[in-house]
């Protein structure tokens, strides 16, 4: 499989720009609409032939450069029993968020196998079936330990913060916990043939990079060197994460993620050389005329002149993003972002 994603991840030579979107899966698409008018979120989920169907949908509909596995972040704490479930127009909701040392104990080891087998199952229909590189991802443990301790989503992240203040030790053991979850969880879909992973951090664009220095870093270093042995592509992602880049670079990522909020070449000059960037379209662009997306498009185009960067959008698609539009993009990038534009 000769992939253009697979060789930007590597900053090796290729001749179009590639292009995938956080979130292809979803909403905007009426095939996956009418999927889950029938099943639930976690139905869906659990159910390989299921999972695979929604994986594939925006492969067929966008023509884009990787799929991403049809699943969630709170996967494995759904296999864990920690009481997670997904509710509709909410997302992750915790009936009994963590706040005490006897709350973090219930973290027990992952066991892939056991307690998500429809991952693995997924997997293995999809390697099948697709043409472009699978993503297998994970949530990053502060991202994780935010929706643990709040109790599902959260504006301020006051009470997570408070624990990680209040009682380091007892922080460090939840983030400890975590990185383990995070790990195992990908180690089991690269076996089952992801070929390349990211690390959802969604949130912790919250912290000062002195936080994340000290609470976050060690943990999400660890979750990268656990899998290095496995040699694929690993990106790190983030939202309003601007300060936080090197840093996240530095966790061990080949490819950081970067939002609409810093220019690319701003975020370019953060990083060492040898580590790509992922993203910069803001999703609320692809809601404009085509006139407006296009110049968007281009803007970002412009700032991407590397072979290391994969276009996509700042944070995932928006549920009432019009499917044409992304197929559109689609398009322009690869058109645009084609074999004389890439300048190193
Ligand atoms: O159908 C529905 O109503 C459920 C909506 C939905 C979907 C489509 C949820 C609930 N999760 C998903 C799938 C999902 N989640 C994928 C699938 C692959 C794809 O990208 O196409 C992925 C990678 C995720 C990862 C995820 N879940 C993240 C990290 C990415 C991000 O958006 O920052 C996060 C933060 C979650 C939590 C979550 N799960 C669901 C929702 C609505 C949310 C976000 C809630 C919040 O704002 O806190």
């Amino acid at each position: 499989m000769s992939s253009p994603f697979l060789a930007a991840c590597r900053g090796e030579s290729h001749d179009v720009m590639p292009v995938w979107f956080m979130r292809q899966a979803g909403r905007a698409l009426p095939e996956y609409r009418a999927i889950r008018e029938k099943h639930s979120f976690e139905d869906v989920m659990t159910t390989p032939e299921l999972a695979a169907e929604v994986t594939l949908q925006p492969i067929r509909y966008y023509d884009v450069d990787a799929a991403i596995l049809f699943s969630d972040i709170m996967t494995p704490l759904i296999g864990l029993d920690m009481g997670v479930s997904i509710q509709p127009g909410k997302g992750p909701v915790i009936e009994q968020p963590i706040r005490s040392r006897e709350d973090v104990a219930r973290i027990r080891e992952l066991e892939p196998s056991n307690d998500i087998p429809y991952v693995m199952e997924t997997i293995e229909i999809l390697v099948k079936e697709l043409d472009v590189p699978l993503i297998g991802f994970a949530g990053a443990p502060f991202t994780l330990a935010s929706y643990l301790i709040e109790g599902g989503a959260s504006r301020s992240y006051a009470m997570t913060k408070s624990l990680m203040y209040a009682d380091e030790d007892l922080w460090h053991d939840l983030m400890s916990r975590l990185a383990n979850l995070s790990a195992a969880t990908l180690r089991a879909q690269v076996r089952a043939g992801a070929r390349a992973v990211q690390l959802f951090d969604s949130w912790v664009g919250n912290l000062s990079p002195f936080d994340y220095t000290r609470y976050v870093l060690p943990h999400s270093k660890k979750v990268f060197e656990s899998i290095e042995h496995l040699n694929v592509p690993r990106i790190h992602f983030g939202v309003g994460t601007g300060e936080l880049l090197q840093l996240m670079a530095a966790a061990g990522a080949d490819v950081v993620g970067v939002d609409w909020r810093v220019p690319l070449d701003a975020a370019r000059q953060r990083l060492p050389d040898q580590v790509g960037t992922q993203g910069n379209l803001d999703p609320a662009a692809a809601l404009g005329p085509w006139e407006s997306v296009e110049e968007q498009v281009r803007a970002v185009l412009r700032r991407a002149r590397t072979k290391r960067h994969i276009f996509n959008l700042g944070h995932g698609v928006l549920p009432q993003t019009p499917p044409d539009t992304l197929k559109r993009i689609v398009e322009l990038v690869h058109e645009e972002g084609s074999t004389g534009v890439f300048d190193r």
